[in-house]
């Protein structure tokens, strides 16, 4: 009888230290930061506008070894500043607006999600502080509405580069 609790509780032990050595393996990477409040009056980390003075959703970055968020106006200036090969392999981290969470002229009260998972419509009629902006949604349905109402269409997080980013600029001179 003896032995065979002995076993049980091995077997137990044993199945313990498998689990949280996996999770060990993990945390690196599962554990997120929690995005940061901007306050009024921060300013943005790529032009230095005041980030909450301006409409539309807002972006912030993490990168390895800096425990404090970069913090940008827009979608448009955290994609900039993103996209920049040498600060892309630094960044653990990108949190934006769910546009669909709050009004488009006070986004700075809607919910951060990972920018990663999230859908942005492009070439729509609202302005962000920017200029043009990429609205960033969690959900693809809210995304695909979003577009019904104000143009522009849906594209995910890997489809946004240094090109589309510019030619957004592009377009926004001729209007
Ligand atoms: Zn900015
Ligand atoms: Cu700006």
């Amino acid at each position: 009888m003896k032995f065979i609790t002995n076993i049980i509780a091995l077997t137990g032990l044993f199945s313990l230290a498998l689990i949280s050595g996996c999770n060990q393996g993990e945390n690196k990477n599962v554990v997120a930061p929690e995005p940061v409040i901007i306050q009024n009056g921060e300013e943005c980390d790529l032009c230095g506008m005041y980030i909450n003075r301006f409409p539309g959703p807002k972006g912030q970055v993490f990168e390895r070894g800096l425990t404090s968020a970069k913090r940008f106006c827009s979608t448009r200036d955290m994609f900039a500043y993103a996209l920049q090969p040498e600060h892309q392999h630094r960044i653990e981290h990108i949190y934006v607006h769910d546009v669909a969470s709050a009004p488009w002229d006070e986004q700075e009260k809607a919910q951060y999600i990972d920018a990663k998972s999230a859908f942005f419509v492009v070439g729509h009629n609202l302005k962000g502080a920017m200029g043009p902006a990429l609205a960033s949604f969690l959900k693809q349905q809210d995304a695909k509405q979003f577009a019904i109402d104000h143009g522009g269409k849906v594209i995910g997080f890997t489809e946004i580069d240094i090109d589309s980013l510019s030619a957004m600029s592009h377009q926004a001179m001729h209007h």
